[in-house]
């Protein structure tokens, strides 16, 4: 059996599969134009003579059987080269008619200044400006080593493939925002525009010793005014130590493949003997995943990685269901810059099929080879069959038609200009950038900022195993949670009809910024629900269809998706949501060794197969401004005690003395807490509403269970924000991010600039403040993760408390106007 190795990293910095992604969404967009022009004809019938070239039993019938449609449609081309979508349109669903498309609509239009703009992404012409300009200032010689490794600049006397380890690049190019006193002075009218910046870091693998630094670059575009400045913005230290240099998959993907390659090419004997036993007619191979080992790791020298290894059958990918198909080998290496060659780094822990370990790739074949290691069994019908996937299994349910879709009867109530979004009394700017990812500015309600900055921070990953994933973390900040963003799929990741924003990956080793089309949907839906209603009687009844803004993003890296979205309401509530699907990672159990009813690191998957135990961790910033800058944390408590407790006198007629009563309490100094400490934690201004209330925005986290790590434990130098749901901290433009992922992720020492260091009891009574909220969710897969679980989410909302002498949404109209098919008001 053939052994191929395909290096999979968990990260999107293989150009190539991107661009295969953009593609394919190309290609549905495509349909969707045809769904389109066929939705306006009446001849929408499946051809009686077409046929997949070559099989006259697959004609249109076969078609619409096979749910898979992206590649029927895509690979099923008849004898005269027609393709199925063509030839069967109603097979392949493109004839539904849009009952609601003669509707009047009357979109509304953008009304707002669009000042937000000041914080639009860079563009990919930026971007990509930017690095010409670096490379021509000499700050950067990658271009070179780029053409070199390419065979383009053969005769490069600069490159050996020893001198892979003194190259220095730039990455992660991203916009610098502007400082916030200055942008608001702008957005307020009373300042100039700021200048626009960007930042980005420079590898500088050709310096002694080697480190990285950021540089800010500006103002744009490039011109002779632009300077080149080294920061020292982003941490107190102005260089970071090479092995703790931020992510770089362009890196990654050169210097792990050469390594990998190198050991299965000795384990080749082992390897087929299991690939073997699994009954396919399709070459089964194994995909390696790697992670950083921060309980190992030596900080000042080099990065210390465990392998992992999926087996890949039929062409599904380790991303695409082989995660849930785990090879049982594992080892450790030492991606260190001090050898020759990447495929020099030291390996060592060999364990395969739970024997060892042993110390190098050749130990643990001379002990195959001897009969001292037992192969370990596959179960082969497991292994073998697509059935664990996505792919449907037969026979499929009669759903009896269409899922519902929404329709705007008025057209679209959203309003949008560039990146800045209005609806409904909200105005805001939503954009997904290359590095930091989904992120929103200047959130008003009815013309009054509320949030001046929001984002998520970081997503992470710990995993609980004894076998292969030990001491798995995966950091999605340190991975950049914004090059992961992928396009979206109308009709199914947002409703027909949603808006959408483009984003940009940034260039890494060597690869120019391209557009990731459709990256942020923004669409109006029904929440199909009362915002409030009442009917006391049959004349009386009162209520208001509660309606939804909701902007959403989707990152997928490696084998988990991450839905994100910002939903915003009509009474000035608003949440932000991470929900999680995407394929779980499984832990090979031999039913011969292992006991396969420990339940301690999951549940089973299969007889060999367990799902395994994690949590998912996040963490947002939110920079809430309510009525201005100068707000306070109040933090409220219901308790049980006496009258003189709660109001300081007990009452005459009141017989029994002890009643439950609400505590408020302004905090002093800089705090941080779990959600379960408080009953409502509220950011209040000083200003009153009619009522003489402190007008405050209420902090709800809905879900997040407590760290369990002690401290002192090497990972929580990555994980200090979930020692909190709510951290409260004055605002500085420093202490940009409350974890250090970009710098931070492979580095197990206490982190050189994270939310530690930002508690440091400045007083927090009448300042400008930013919540720092972060939620953790264990993850013990059941068997019905297979082949992967429903999205599940973890929220935050913030709500107006006291903000209004009323309901936020007192100036709607109060319908139960009996409305037809198009939104007008029936009027017999
Ligand atoms: C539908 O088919 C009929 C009969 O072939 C033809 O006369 C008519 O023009 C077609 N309509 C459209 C919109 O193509
Ligand atoms: C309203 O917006 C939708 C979505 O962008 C668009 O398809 C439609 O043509 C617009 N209608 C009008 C009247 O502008
Ligand atoms: C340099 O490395 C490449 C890729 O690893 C390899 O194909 C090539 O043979 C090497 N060249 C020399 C001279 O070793
Ligand atoms: C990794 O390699 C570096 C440089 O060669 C060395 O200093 C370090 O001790 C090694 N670490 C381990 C854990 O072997
Ligand atoms: C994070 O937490 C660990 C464990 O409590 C602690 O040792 C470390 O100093 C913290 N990191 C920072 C930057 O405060
Ligand atoms: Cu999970």
């Amino acid at each position: 059996m053939l052994l191929v190795l395909l290096l999979l990293l968990p990260v999107h910095a293989l150009g190539v599969r991107v661009k295969d992604k953009v593609a394919s969404v190309k290609l549905e967009k495509r349909y969707a134009e045809a769904r389109r022009k066929l939705d306006a004809t009446e001849n929408c019938s499946d051809s009686s003579s077409w046929h997949k070239n070559g099989d006259p039993s697959k004609d249109c019938d076969w078609v619409g059987e096979i749910l898979d449609l992206v590649s029927v449609r895509q690979y099923a081309k008849g004898v005269d080269g027609t393709e199925a979508w063509e030839a069967c349109p109603l097979s392949c669903g493109m004839c539904e008619t849009a009952t609601y498309s003669a509707c009047p609509t009357t979109n509304v239009t953008f009304g707002g200044e669009g000042k937000a703009a000041i914080y639009d992404p860079l563009t990919a012409a930026e971007i990509n400006a930017i690095y010409d300009a670096a490379f021509a200032a000499g700050l950067t010689d990658i271009k070179h080593w780029a053409a070199w490794m390419s065979g383009e600049e053969p005769d490069s006397v600069a490159y050996t493939n020893e001198t892979w380890n003194k190259v220095t690049w730039l990455g992660k190019v991203e916009l610098a925002p502007p400082v916030k006193t200055e942008a608001v002075a702008y957005l307020d009218g009373y300042g100039p525009m700021p200048d626009r910046y960007a930042q980005f870091w420079l590898y500088r693998g050709s310096r002694t010793p080697r480190d990285a630094v950021m540089y800010k670059v500006g103002p744009l575009p490039v011109s002779e005014a632009t300077t080149w400045t080294q920061t020292s913005d982003l941490t107190p230290d102005d260089s970071i130590p090479w092995p703790a240099r931020p992510y770089d998959g362009g890196e990654e993907f050169y210097i792990i493949g050469d390594m990998m390659t190198a050991v299965t090419t000795t384990l080749e004997p082992l390897i087929d003997a299991f690939l073997s036993q699994i009954p396919t007619d399709s070459s089964p191979y194994v995909a390696e995943w790697t992670h950083p080992d921060v309980t190992i790791s030596e900080p000042t020298h080099s990065r210390i990685h465990n392998a992992m290894f999926w087996t890949v059958v039929d062409d599904i990918s380790a991303s695409a269901g082989g995660v849930i198909k785990p090879f049982p080998l594992s080892f450790t290496y030492n991606e260190t810059y001090e050898v020759p060659t990447p495929r020099d780094f030291p390996t060592w822990n060999f364990v395969y099929c739970n024997q060892g370990p042993y110390e190098s790739a050749e130990a643990l074949l001379a002990a195959y080879v001897a009969g001292t290691v037992t192969a370990c069994s596959v179960e082969a019908d497991y292994y073998a069959s697509t059935d664990n996937t996505m792919k449907p299994i037969m026979p499929l349910r009669d759903t009896g038609g269409d899922e519902p879709r929404i329709y705007y009867p008025s057209g679209m109530r959203v309003a949008l200009s560039g990146h800045n979004v209005e609806w409904q009394g909200w105005e805001f700017h939503a954009s997904a950038t290359p590095q930091r990812g989904f992120q929103f500015y200047d959130i008003k309600f009815k013309g009054e900022r509320i949030v001046y900055e929001m984002m998520p921070t970081e997503y992470a990953v710990t995993y609980s195993s004894a076998r292969s994933l030990h001491n798995l973390y995966y950091s999605d900040g340190g991975f950049e949670m914004g090059s992961s963003v992928v396009s979206l799929y109308e009709d199914i990741d947002c409703p027909d009809g949603s808006l959408f924003l483009d984003a940009i990956s940034g260039p890494e080793s060597g690869w120019e910024a391209y557009t990731i089309e459709n990256a942020v949907c923004i669409f109006e839906a029904p929440q199909s629900y009362p915002l409030f209603r009442h009917a006391p009687g049959y004349d009386d009844f009162n209520g208001l269809p509660s309606t939804i803004l909701v902007v959403r993003s989707v990152i997928t890296i490696g084998n988990y998706d991450y839905v994100q979205d910002a939903t915003f309401f009509l009474d000035g509530r608003m949440t932000m949501a991470k929900s999680a699907s995407g394929y779980s990672l499984g832990t090979y159990n031999d039913p011969a060794i292992d006991n396969p009813s420990n339940p301690a690191f999951g549940q089973h998957f299969t007889a060999s197969v367990t799902g395994t135990l994690h949590v998912h961790q996040s963490a947002y910033k939110v920079d809430l401004d309510v009525a201005g800058t100068a707000n306070s944390l109040q933090t409220s408590k219901f308790v049980y005690g006496s009258y003189v407790d709660a109001i300081g006198e007990h009452p005459a007629h009141v017989p029994h003395d002890g009643i439950t009563y609400f505590e408020k309490t302004i905090v002093e100094t800089e705090t941080s807490f779990y959600k379960d400490e408080y009953d409502s934690v509220d950011f209040v201004s000083s200003e009153t509403n009619s009522w003489g209330e402190k007008r405050g925005y209420q902090i709800y986290v809905t879900n997040g269970i407590k760290n369990l790590y002690p401290d002192g434990h090497p990972i929580l130098h990555m994980l200090n924000y979930t020692k909190y749901n709510i951290a409260v901290t004055k605002r500085s433009e420093m202490e940009f991010a409350d974890t250090t992922p970009n710098f931070c992720f492979f580095q197990p020492l206490p982190a050189p600039w994270d939310i530690g260091h930002y508690l440091d009891d400045e007083s927090i009574v009448e300042e400008d403040l930013v919540a720092w909220i972060s939620m953790s969710k264990i993850h013990y897969p059941r068997s019905e993760d297979v082949p992967m679980p429903v999205t599940f989410s973890s929220s935050f909302e913030l709500l107006p408390h006291n903000y209004f002498d009323r309901g936020g949404y007192s100036d709607l109209p109060n319908v139960n106007d009996e409305v037809n098919v198009c939104g007008q008001a029936d009027k017999d």
